[in-house]
């Protein structure tokens, strides 16, 4: 192939998670986790027990059809599928001495079945879906003692897939604790919480994203440990500096985690938020060096909006996110969900981490969530004609072709949702991000079949080409 503005191991595929993808959530010894009593994603409090309105209990089944998924996805030329292990389906209760051997045993059937073609598995170890019994009788990770259940986990996951795993992720979004806390399955409602208890357990799972990482690197020295933030630019909504420095504070926020990630120790304008709030975060004994010497390979992020934001942000109107909010910006159009649509903003937040931390950069989530219709295609096959989706994508891929050329050093692109799957915010079916349709409605109703949309073969192609498709008038 002649030269290409993506370099040539690229990594094109997709994200999913384990929640929002397999159902079977009573089988093969799997506990509870969270979403399972999280009927509504984010929108209404945890409930006791499953009840049947949540989709996730199925999901997409890709549990059992797992084959037939990964085939698809072989067929679009995928280098890469982003999974989480389900916490769950490997230590049930969280704090079992013993593992779930069923569980283990799919995950390696997952893992063998991409090897069949050449596909590397993209791991998150800890994607929304804590088990549930650690929100019941811990507080989830408010308290301290869950790192060392999820050390146990990771140790456990690390062995196991060693020869089957380069790539892997700790926390999903990690820096969302602070917004979305039942995610970590920290049950009390967030408005009882003060930020200081948010600051202590989002202090608890860096710790434990620096131990993971040191387990990781140590079973298996060739492997490549990224963290993983929600990524979002803001932009002032008047040159006004007081707006200006709204913004630097705004994305600080975000910034904290990657900075902590990546240099090993609290930054100095954390320190000082912390402080000015009266807020200590008790370090236990061991914690400062942990952060300093196990610091991540690469830096992985999520990408959907920017967000726009001033120093009295109340004389605006609001943007939306699913963890985060913002002013809106006129400039831009939004998502049916308001989601604000915003190509360049991807270009500008692969600069600034690449300007900042000068490490590999992997882009693991970005997509449209879109109604879709099912329709008749040209050979009477049921298909989708989504080009609203293939827009958007092409845009925002243009931008990271742009940002390559900028010299940013990215070393893969999975798309959210490859095949439609639950939505995590809102828990609806409908809301679909997939090159994949799948035939499940938000009342629960349909028969799981997949059918290509017609983005299907736009990704192929671009694939293909290895991104040159996307420059062609
Ligand atoms: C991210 C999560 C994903 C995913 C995505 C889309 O925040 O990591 O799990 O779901 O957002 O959000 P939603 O599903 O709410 O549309």
């Amino acid at each position: 192939m002649t030269e290409t503005i993506f370099p040539k191991d690229f990594l094109w595929g997709g994200a999913t998670a384990a929640n929002q993808i397999e159902g079977a959530y009573n089988e093969g010894g799997k506990g509870l986790s969270v979403h399972d009593v999280m009927p509504d994603g984010l929108m209404t409090p945890p409930v006791d027990a499953p009840t049947p309105d949540n989709l996730k209990l199925d999901a997409i089944k890709f549990y059992d059809n797992y084959k037939e998924d990964i085939k698809l996805f072989a067929e679009m030329g995928f280098k890469v599928l982003r999974i989480s292990i389900g916490w769950s389906r490997i230590f049930p209760n969280g704090d079992d001495l013993e593992p779930n051997e069923e569980g283990l045993q799919f995950y390696d059937n997952v893992f063998d079945e991409l090897a069949k073609y050449n596909i590397e598995p993209l791991v998150t170890l800890s994607h929304y879906e804590p088990p549930l019994n650690l929100a019941h009788q811990y507080d989830g990770w408010l308290n301290r003692e869950v790192i060392g259940f999820f050390e146990r986990y990771v140790e456990t996951v690390a062995k196991r897939y060693k020869d089957k795993v380069k790539y892997w992720l700790t926390f999903n979004e990690v820096n969302a604790i602070l917004s979305a806390p039942q995610n970590s399955a920290i049950f009390t409602p967030k408005e009882e919480l003060s930020e200081g208890q948010l600051w202590q357990a989002a202090h608890h799972q860096l710790v434990a994203s620096a131990s993971a990482t040191k387990i990781i690197h140590e079973i298996n020295s060739d492997a490549q440990v990224g963290c993983m933030v929600l990524a979002m630019p803001f932009y002032p909504m008047t040159p006004n500096p007081k707006d200006v420095l709204a913004v630097r504070d705004a994305e600080n926020n975000n910034n904290a985690f990657t900075d902590i990630h990546v240099r090993g120790e609290y930054p100095g304008y954390l320190k000082r938020k912390l402080r000015e709030m009266g807020v200590e975060i008790e370090f236990g004994e061991g914690d400062a060096e942990m952060l300093k010497e196990h610091t991540v390979d690469f830096i992985s992020f999520s990408y959907y909006v920017s967000l726009a934001t001033a120093a009295n942000p109340e004389e605006y109107d609001s943007g939306q996110g699913n963890v985060f909010a913002g002013v809106k910006n006129p400039y831009l159009k939004a998502s049916e969900w308001g989601w604000q649509i915003d190509p360049e903003g991807l270009r500008i937040v692969l600069n600034q981490f690449w300007d900042k931390y000068q490490l590999p950069l992997f882009i693991v989530e970005n997509g449209l969530g879109a109604k879709d219709e099912l329709v008749e295609g040209e050979n009477g096959e049921l298909t989708v004609h989504d080009d609203y989706r293939i827009q958007y994508m092409s845009e925002h891929l243009v931008q990271v072709g742009e940002a390559i050329q900028d010299g940013v050093d990215v070393m893969g692109y999975t798309s959210w949702g490859p095949i439609d799957l639950v939505s995590m915010s809102t828990a609806q079916m409908s809301k679909r991000y997939g090159f994949i349709y799948v035939d499940r409605n938000d009342d629960g109703t349909g028969s799981f079949a997949r059918y290509k949309k017609d983005s299907f073969a736009w990704y192929q192609n671009v694939i293909e080409t290895n991104g040159e498709s996307l420059f062609e008038k």
